[in-house]
This record gives structure tokens, sequence and C-alpha cells, in this order.
């Protein structure tokens, strides 16, 4: 994740366009000029900047996050300040190059502050808190205090509805502090995003994609009719075998399904509750979580194994400097922000996974995730910098998912020794059902958390009704409802990371989808002729080769063609997903004959 970070100094910011300052139209030369200004000064602020964030990442105090804030204040009002100031050249004739870097510019911060005082360093002091206050979030629960991290174990875990209940209403009482600090901080984004030129922050986002912020909303919307049904299929699949596990009383078989019954705090990925909702009549030889644990994987080796997928496709080592700065488990005697994340703290080599690492499957499952990050991040290091950054923010998360879905597949856990034999294909239908519960389960939930969002920024809800508007986008597009009504205080979206930490969410949402397409392309591309799912890349250095050309070419060419360099392609295109779990939908359409699906 390449955090929103840079700036530079006022004074350096008035000696350009002078003419533009005079009323003259701009030249072109002056143009380029202000840009090349505009990226070295912003390069120079952001290692500050970086330096300041990962300290109050790693290590949250009343200190750090002083530090953060003035540093990340600092920077906005920078960078809104040089955004306003490329529109100065809009209609210049300018070079491609020096018009792509115009826009970007503009669309940098993912939350500009309001030009005037003290805005910046509010917003600021607003976006550090609400991050810590959900990093740092406990609650009681049976005489015992628990993390994130414990609560997830449990809602993993348990199968008493009772327990499961309490805790993730637990977790979700942590939340209530955070609404007052969004409300303030969704109107001052608002307000710098307007002061930028664009409706509000739903707008600016939805403008960072190559195409009008509206047909980009309108390309969601396409894209989610397309796995839609395939979403219905299996919620209705799994909801009956929860109801066959814990009865009507607890989970009926027709409407909505009970949000914490599904392995994980969020509902976003159901591979949790395999065990409850798997296949009657198929057998699933292996789970990944027992084989890490069996075969004695810590944290830092199934670091180690991600980076050796990565090698043997071709890219370099991670450095040094990766392994001694890196955070790869939770300290304990500190707060961190244990939300998986990667980070470039100098737009070169010094990149870093900040981590609480579990060995388990879903964590083995992030590494690869978090380190695809930090490959993209060095592939484009030799870009200008304000093109040191992904095709669009959906490739970036899809780069490590892409490599993910290869280091899923039995062929590859049976090559690294975690797997004594490969299963045969009377366990697709096992292994495409525990994929699809992480995978497909994902897409409703990555298309709503930007829903509310966008809602809010529009000011379509207001704070009264934040709550309302969340479970009724989590009904309309997953089929959940919370186990019980919710207190009028409770602030739900408050108690998913993205949210405080102001990380836009249809990335994800995207990255689901362009993840197959890469994967359908890279088997193309290695002659594979058996079906995608038990497709692997490993060891395939030529396709590396044509992946790393992809990845070098950074934020430098429109995302269509870039995802062409890599797959022939240049429209998002879930046909990809639909050809990986054919078989997959096919065996659920015949399993829910006489159902009544739907809710
Ligand atoms: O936030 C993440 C990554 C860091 S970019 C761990 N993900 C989303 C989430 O956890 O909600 C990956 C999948 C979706
Ligand atoms: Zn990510």
């Amino acid at each position: 994740m390449k955090s929103q970070l840079l700036a530079a100094t006022a004074v350096a910011l008035l000696a350009f366009a002078p003419a533009a300052a005079q009323g003259a139209k701009p030249t072109p030369a002056e143009a380029k000029a202000f840009v090349d200004k505009a990226e070295a000064d912003l390069a120079a602020f952001n290692q500050y900047v970086a330096k300041s964030s990962w300290v109050r990442a790693t290590y949250i105090t009343e200190d750090t996050q002083w530090l953060e804030a003035k540093a990340t204040g600092e920077q906005n009002e920078l960078v809104t300040r040089y955004a306003m100031e490329a529109a100065k050249y809009d209609g210049v004739a300018v070079d491609p190059v020096t018009a792509r870097k115009l826009k970007l510019l503009k669309l940098y911060l993912v939350s500009p502050a309001p030009n005037r005082p003290g805005a910046a360093a509010e917003l600021a002091t607003l976006t550090t808190r609400m991050d810590s206050t959900y990093s740092s979030g406990k609650f009681q629960y049976k005489g015992k205090t628990l993390t994130l991290n414990d609560a997830e174990d449990i809602l993993a875990e348990s199968r008493d509805p009772a327990e499961l209940k309490a805790v993730w209403e637990g977790w979700h009482s942590i939340a209530k502090p955070i609404k007052p600090d969004y409300v303030k901080f969704a109107a001052l984004s608002n307000e710098g995003a307007r002061g930028l030129g664009f409706k509000d922050t739903g707008a600016l986002w939805r403008s960072n994609y190559d195409m009008d912020a509206d047909a980009f909303a309108a390309e969601t919307d396409r894209l989610w009719k397309q796995v839609e049904p395939f979403y219905r299929n299996l919620h209705c699949y799994v909801r009956g075998q929860l109801n066959d596990k814990y009865g009507d009383a607890v989970q009926k078989r027709t409407g909505p399904i009970r949000a914490d019954l599904l392995g994980n705090m969020w509902a976003q990925q159901w591979g949790n509750v395999y065990d409850v909702v798997q296949p009657k009549g198929t057998t699933s030889s292996y789970s990944l979580d027992k084989l890490l644990t069996a075969k004695g994987y810590d944290p830092l080796k199934m670091v180690k194994t991600g980076e050796n997928f990565y090698s043997s496709i071709g890219m370099t080592p991670l450095p040094e400097t990766f392994w001694k700065r890196s955070m790869i488990t939770r300290p304990q005697d500190r707060e961190v922000v244990c939300h998986a994340s990667a980070w470039d703290l100098d737009d070169r080599d010094d990149i870093r996974i900040k981590m609480c690492t579990k060995v388990n499957g879903e964590d083995f499952y992030t590494v690869h995730h978090e380190l695809g990050h930090n490959y993209y991040q060095r592939a484009y290091k030799d870009q200008p910098f304000l093109f040191k950054n992904g095709a669009n923010d959906g490739f970036h998360e899809a780069i490590g998912d892409f490599v993910g879905l290869s280091a899923l597949t039995p062929t590859y856990l049976q090559q690294i020794g975690l797997l004594d034999k490969a299963p045969g294909a009377d366990e697709d239908i096992p292994f495409l059902m525990k994929m699809a519960l992480d995978k497909i389960a994902f897409l409703p939930f990555g298309l709503m958390v930007d829903r509310w969002r966008w809602e809010v920024f529009s000011g379509e809800v207001n704070p009264e009704h934040y709550n309302e508007a969340w479970w009724k986008l989590r009904l309309k597009y997953q089929g959940l409802v919370p186990p019980g009504d919710r207190p009028a205080d409770a602030f739900d979206p408050g108690a998913k990371y993205h949210v405080p930490g102001n990380t836009p969410y249809t990335r994800y949402f995207l990255a689901h989808i362009y993840q197959f397409q890469f994967h359908r392309a890279a088997c193309r591309q290695i002659g594979w002729k058996g079906p995608l799912h038990r497709c692997s890349v490993y060891g395939e250095k030529e396709m590396g080769k044509k992946f790393n050309a992809m990845l070098e070419m950074g934020a430098s060419k429109p995302w269509p063609e870039e995802m062409a360099v890599f797959t022939g392609e240049k429209t998002t295109d879930a046909s990809a997903v639909a050809d990986y779990f054919q078989p997959l939908n096919a065996w659920l359409t015949v399993q829910n004959k006489g159902e009544n699906c739907g809710w």
C-alpha cells in the first residue's frame, strides 16, 4: 500500500507559473517545469511522512500520533496547494507525460484538506486518531480483555452461536467513539475535494480509473451483475448448511444470513467455516492450517516461503533491510496497527511488510498478498515520482492475489513439501468450495464498503443514519443481518479497518476480478491445458518476465494499456472468474434445487 505521502515548501510553490500569475496562459514548458518541481518536492517530503507513519503504526503512543499527524498534515497542505496550482495548466497543450502527471497530482491525496489555516492539521489529527483508536481497540469478554486478533480467532473457531454473537458485538462496540471523528473527517475531506473541483470525496475516489467518475460507478455495477448470480448460488447453499448445523432458531433456511456465523468478523471471507458447510459425500484430504503447524512453520518461514515463490518466477530476492526492518509478528510490549500492509519507505529499496502473522492458511495467503505490493513497488522504482504507483489501486491489490492463487494449489503445496500427495480430481469441488468461500463471498463486501462511503460523502446519508445505511447495504449486496438489534449509538462501519484507516475499498472488488484475469492469461502463456483452478505458475520465469514488464510500467499509462501488456485484454472481465469456478457453480445449481434462494 503506497501511503498518501508527500510535500515541499510553500515558498517553492510561489516560484511557479509566473505567466499564469500575471493572467497570461502558461506555456507547455512552464507546465513541465512546474511538474518537475512538484515531483522533486513531493519526493523529498515523502520519506519524512513515510517514516513518521511507520513509527506510529508500529508503536502507537501519544507522541508518535502527534508526529505522524504533523507530517501528514504538512504533506496534505503542500500537495493540496500543488494540486490547485496544477489546475492552472488546464487547457495548455502539454506533452502526454506532463498531462498525465498533472492529472495524477490532482488525484494524489485520498482526502485533500481544505485550503485554509489549520484545516490540514485537523484532518491529519482525525485520521491518525481514528486509525489508532481502531488498532488499539479492546473489549471485555468473560472477564478477559480481547484484542481484534483474539476476537478473530473466536469468530473463526467457535461454533457456539451465543459466544459468536457476544464476541461479534464486543468488537463492534469499539467503534462507537470513532463516529464523532468520522463525521468531522468526512466534512473536512469533502470541503478539500470540492476545493480541487470534485463534487465530493467519493467523486474524487471514483475519478482514479482513467475514465469518468460516473462511468466508473456504472462499470462496477456491470461487473457486479456479472458475478451476482454466482454469489447468490453460494449464499443459498451456505445458508442451507448453516441451517442444518444450527437449526431454525439460529439460522433460518430462507432470508438473510446472520453475519457472525460465517467465520470472519465482517463476513467478508467465509473460508473459516469450510468444516461447517463442506459438501456432503465429498472429502478434503488436507487443511492448510494443519499442514503449516504440522510441518513446523513459523511466521518467518511463511514469509521466506512467499519470497521463494516470487524468486521462482524470476523476481530478485528481497533486500537484507526487508528482513531487518519489517514487523512480522505482533510485539507484546506495545500497541501497533495489526492490519496487514506493505510499505515502501524510500521509493526505492526500503520495502517492508507489517503484519501480526499467525501460522494459518489465511495468513499464508496474506503474506503472498503483501509481498505482491512490495514487488510491485520495487518494479516501478525507476519511474518518475508520480508514476511510482499501481496502474490503478485495484492492480496493486491484485498482484499478490494472483500469485496467491497459484500458491494455494495442491500441486504447489506438494512441490514445496507441505503436502505429501496432491489430491485428484475428486477433490475439485471441495477445493473450489474453499476458494469460493473466500473469493466469491468477498465480492459484494468489496463493493458495499465504498457504496456506503459514496453515500456518506455525497450527503445522501447523514450521520444520524450512518449505521442504518450500512446495514441496508449489507443486506442488499451480501444478504446479511447483524446477530441482534444494533444499539442506537453503534457505528459498525468503524469496526472495519479501512473506514477509520481511510483506505478506499473498491480496489479489492476490482482485484478480485483482475486476479482471475491475470491468472487465466498466465496459465495460457505457460500452455496449461487443464482446469484453471489447478494451474500454478510456480517456477515460470518467462511468464514472470512478462508479468514484471507490466509491473515496471507503474502508473505511467492508463490501466487498460498496462493490462494488455500482460493479458492482451483491455477491459475488466469477470468471465475469468466464471471460468475458474465453472465446475463449482454448476454443482451449486444442482445442490440448490428445491431451495428458496435469495433473501
Ligand atoms: O486490507 C487488505 C490487505 C492489505 S492491503 C490485508 N485486504 C482487504 C481486507 O483485509 O479487508 C486484503 C483483502 C481485503
Ligand atoms: Zn493489499
